[in-house]
């Protein structure tokens, strides 16, 4: 592919100085933003990943604030996840649609306090929608994208080194929960959560200033730790069954036929804009889902559109990410698959960019 040339539209990062010292070789556009894909090859970057420690500059995952007396309601309006038990000090992995019922995003929900909240988005324009229904229904409420910006600490050895730079009380942070800490004077949100399964955290760093005094910290109290920039590996998220919006799933897609089903309470999440629509399809449940698909044969190319998934020369769905394990030695994939096919085990075939090639739905790799 030819160079994206940069401008001032393409963000940068509080941390893009970091990201170049430390070598990286692919970018993709994130939220109109820089999101590095790779450092060494996504598969050394991979195998480092799953046995030390990582830093990436996920600042793409921009924030939607909500601020205000209806913060709490218009955070309800938006999703059908039941928030009435989150607390203040959590993370919530939350499906966003429509008034159709379609996935808008899928981010995680900070709550600050009960008229504070943070919508860490996906690569979706959110901002707008949110906007949009605020104004619509004239609620009490400010929104905007503050520049804040996650730095991610992913690996087995992650808590080691935030202990290093954050001290022990970091180890106590709990699943998708946060607390305040201080680097340098500044406090700084740090959640246990990440977009890996190797374990970690989140810093969410306010202001481009302290960027690179964090990025450089914690490079420093990891030197012992073979710690190194990395970035999202789209090897271990798809072995690790994290989707991708815009990848794996679009508007078109419910949240249940996303897997996303664990997710919504859509009896309780009394103001959900797509509620009507949800019941409706929740009754009669998806037809189509999303599902771990093992691909046959050597290496796969890059799934940079679908996959038609066959049974025969019947299409019955589509593989939507791809890349090759080389811990689990084969292709892992992520596919959407219509009820009909969509059990374990069922034999299929895929048509990738270089012919035909046998395919399994499996039960999660993860599992
Ligand atoms: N962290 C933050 N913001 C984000 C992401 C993130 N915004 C963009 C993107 N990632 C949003 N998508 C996801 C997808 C999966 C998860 C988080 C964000 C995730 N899922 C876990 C799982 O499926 O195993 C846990 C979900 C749960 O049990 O609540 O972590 O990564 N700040």
């Amino acid at each position: 592919m030819a160079l994206i040339s940069q401008t001032r539209r393409l963000r940068r990062t509080p941390f893009s100085e970091g990201v170049e010292a430390a070598g990286v070789t692919a970018y993709t556009v994130y939220n109109r933003m820089l999101l590095p894909t790779m450092f060494k090859s996504v598969e050394e970057d991979y195998h480092h990943l799953k046995n030390a420690v990582q830093i990436w500059d996920v600042a793409a995952e921009r924030q939607v604030e909500l601020r205000g007396p209806d913060a709490a309601r218009l955070m309800q309006m938006l999703t059908p996840r039941d928030l009435r038990g989150m607390l203040p000090g959590r993370c919530f992995y939350v499906p966003i649609v429509d008034e159709t019922g379609g996935m808008l995003n899928d981010p995680v929900c900070v709550k600050l306090a009960e008229d504070r909240w943070w919508i860490s988005i996906a690569d979706s324009d959110l901002l707008l929608w949110v906007k949009g229904i605020a104004n619509g229904y004239r609620l009490d409420v400010l929104i905007d994208e503050p520049d804040i910006s996650p730095l991610a600490i992913q690996g087995p050895k992650a808590e080691d080194l935030m202990a290093h730079v954050f001290g022990d009380a970091v180890r106590d942070i709990r699943f998708f929960r946060f607390g305040m800490f201080d680097f340098q004077g500044r406090s700084m949100a740090i959640a246990r959560s990440g977009y890996s399964k190797q374990g970690g955290f989140e810093i969410y760093v306010d202001g481009t200033e302290m960027g690179m005094p964090l990025w450089n910290a914690l490079m420093e109290a990891g030197k012992d730790m073979d710690v190194r920039a990395g970035c999202p590996n789209g090897i271990e998220r798809v072995e690790g069954g994290l989707l991708s919006y815009g990848n794996d799933m679009t508007d078109d897609n419910t949240p249940h036929e996303c897997g996303l089903g664990r997710f919504c309470d859509t009896q309780t999440a009394i103001g959900c804009i797509g509620r009507d629509a949800l019941l409706r399809v929740a009754k009669e449940g998806p037809v189509q889902q999303v599902r771990a698909i093992d691909i046959a044969g050597g290496k796969v190319p890059g799934c940079d559109r679908v996959w038609p998934l066959m049974a025969g020369t019947k299409r019955v769905g589509q593989v939507t990410s791809a890349a090759w394990s080389p811990d689990f030695n084969t292709n892992v994939a992520i596919g959407m698959v219509r009820m009909t096919h969509w059990d374990e085990g069922m034999a299929l075939r895929v048509e990738t960019p270089d012919g035909l090639r046998d395919a399994v739905v499996r039960e999660a790799f993860w599992a």
